[in-house]
């Protein structure tokens, strides 16, 4: 069974089959109190998450052990009472970053970073765009941290840029806020809560390993936090909104748990 999630057709709510799932009741009740799939198991969520085509009892049993197995193991990492993610050596880093989208690596859409713009929308005061010399004139952080995927893979990387929280500051974005969304140029969305957004380990990255990110890892702008899995860090981010109602996210919206850090 492979952990890689497809582009999958099925609708993620897809109605339960309840005469396959009533058997694996266990498994499903720890899935849900632990609130891994929104919105409850079904089989098109679960298909989502594991990338099987779950249509049989053994199917559906391996593909349930996969996804609370994986919650587990995840949890496990990502946990930290001091809520600072553990920060890693120069020579744990790997060169270059481990790529992955929801889509293939051919089909990237490069952006030029003279002509890239940042767009502040929602409750910011100042909704001037920016450029990339916006970016750099702000103070400069380095952070090396793990980057874990839900497909079951991770590796560390050295991130460097201002603090998210520097950039919101500087724009007057209203921090009482409860949600932080982004928009990139590859449509992809997501969302993040307001302390994870304002975290002083959640930058907004410019820099690998010392030099310009470089693509398929979001030039000239993306997200890292230390926090969160994988899919909550926007690459080629050109969008970032302040706001009152949760935003979800690609794949916040096809089940994946929202949440999904610390
Ligand atoms: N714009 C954009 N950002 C994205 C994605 C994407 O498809 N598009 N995929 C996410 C997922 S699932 C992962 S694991 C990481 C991969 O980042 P990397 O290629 O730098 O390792 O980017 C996240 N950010
Ligand atoms: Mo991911």
């Amino acid at each position: 069974m492979s952990y890689r999630p497809r582009k999958s057709t099925h609708a993620p709510e897809a109605a339960p089959d309840a005469a396959i799932l009533r058997d694996e009741r266990k498994l499903i009740e720890a899935i849900d109190r632990r609130g891994l799939i929104r919105g409850g198991v079904t089989l098109g969520a679960l298909t989502l998450l594991t990338g099987c085509d779950v249509t049989d009892q053994s199917s559906v049993n391996g593909a349930l052990r996969t996804v609370s197995t994986w919650n587990d193991r995840a949890q496990a990492a990502l946990f930290n009472p001091d809520k600072l993610a553990p920060v890693y050596r120069k020579s744990d880093v790997i060169r270059p970053p481990r790529f992955n989208a929801y889509y293939n690596l051919e089909d990237i859409k490069p952006v030029d970073p003279v002509a890239w713009r940042l767009d502040f929308a929602g409750a910011v005061a100042n909704k001037t765009q920016w450029a990339l010399a916006d970016v750099m004139a702000l103070p400069q952080i380095e952070t090396i941290i793990r980057h874990v995927c839900v497909e079951g893979w991770s590796y560390v990387g050295d991130w460097s840029g201002p603090t998210l929280r520097s950039v919101l500051e500087k724009v007057g974005a209203d921090l009482t806020k409860p949600f932080v969304g982004f928009h990139c140029a590859d449509d992809y969305v997501t969302s993040m809560d307001m302390p994870t957004a304002l975290h002083p380990q959640t930058i907004l990255a410019t820099h690998y390993d010392g030099k310009p990110i470089t693509d398929p890892y979001g030039s000239p702008v993306r997200v890292r936090t230390s926090t969160k899995l994988g899919f909550k860090n926007p690459k080629w981010v050109t969008a970032i909104e302040i706001t009152d109602k949760n935003p979800g996210g690609y794949w916040e919206d096809r089940g994946y748990n929202w949440f999904s850090g610390l």
